[in-house]
């Protein structure tokens, strides 16, 4: 029988960056601001695809395997509220080429293999605060960290006990 997953491909934040960003977070917004994003869950969206068979799954590591792009870094220093969605996000004000060209193509490959691509342009983001559907006071500024991508990775989306958890399946190396 096979059975289909909820994957997503995403850029991981390293430990130590959730850690700043958590802390940080608990100080920027207030506790109705929404429900916060646990550390381990924060990420980069490059590609979601949404249900996926074992057999869809096993062709899109294979292509996300194929692809050779060097890493990249951008500097979180933009932040914003989507109320429709209800959520609260850290992004970058300039996105860096690489992020551009690695979320086309791995959307594009999505597409291709049969997983819905919304229509809506590609906003990398790092969602922090959910069911943010009231308004929201965001602070003017971030701290400017510095986000350094090496790898990329496919995830699944897991909702157990109540609570959404992300798993990296497997990751690839962007070159240096
Ligand atoms: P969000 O953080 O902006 O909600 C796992 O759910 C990841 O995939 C999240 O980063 C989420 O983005 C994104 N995601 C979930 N559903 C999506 C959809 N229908 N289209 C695009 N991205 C989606």
């Amino acid at each position: 029988m096979s059975s289909s997953r909820r994957l997503f491909f995403a850029l991981t934040l390293p430990d130590a960056l959730q850690q700043q960003v958590i802390r940080w977070r608990a100080e920027a917004f207030t506790p109705e601001a929404g429900r916060p994003v646990a550390a381990a869950n924060l990420h980069l969206t490059l590609a979601f695809l949404g249900d996926v068979s074992a057999q869809k799954e096993t062709a899109l590591k294979k292509l996300a395997g194929r692809i050779s792009q060097p890493g990249f870094s951008m500097v979180l220093d933009d932040l914003g509220h989507w109320p429709r969605p209800g959520v609260v996000w850290l992004g970058t004000r300039r996105a860096p080429r690489g992020v551009l060209q690695l979320a086309e193509l791995l959307r594009s490959q999505a597409a291709r293999s049969g997983c819905y691509q919304s229509p809506m342009p590609f906003h990398p983001h790092i969602t922090l605060l959910r069911s943010a559907t009231q308004p929201v006071a965001v602070p003017p500024a971030t701290p400017g960290w510095t986000f350094s991508a090496d790898a990329f990775a496919l995830y699944q989306s897991v909702f157990e006990n109540g609570r959404t958890r992300y798993h990296p399946l497997e990751q690839w190396p962007l070159a240096h």
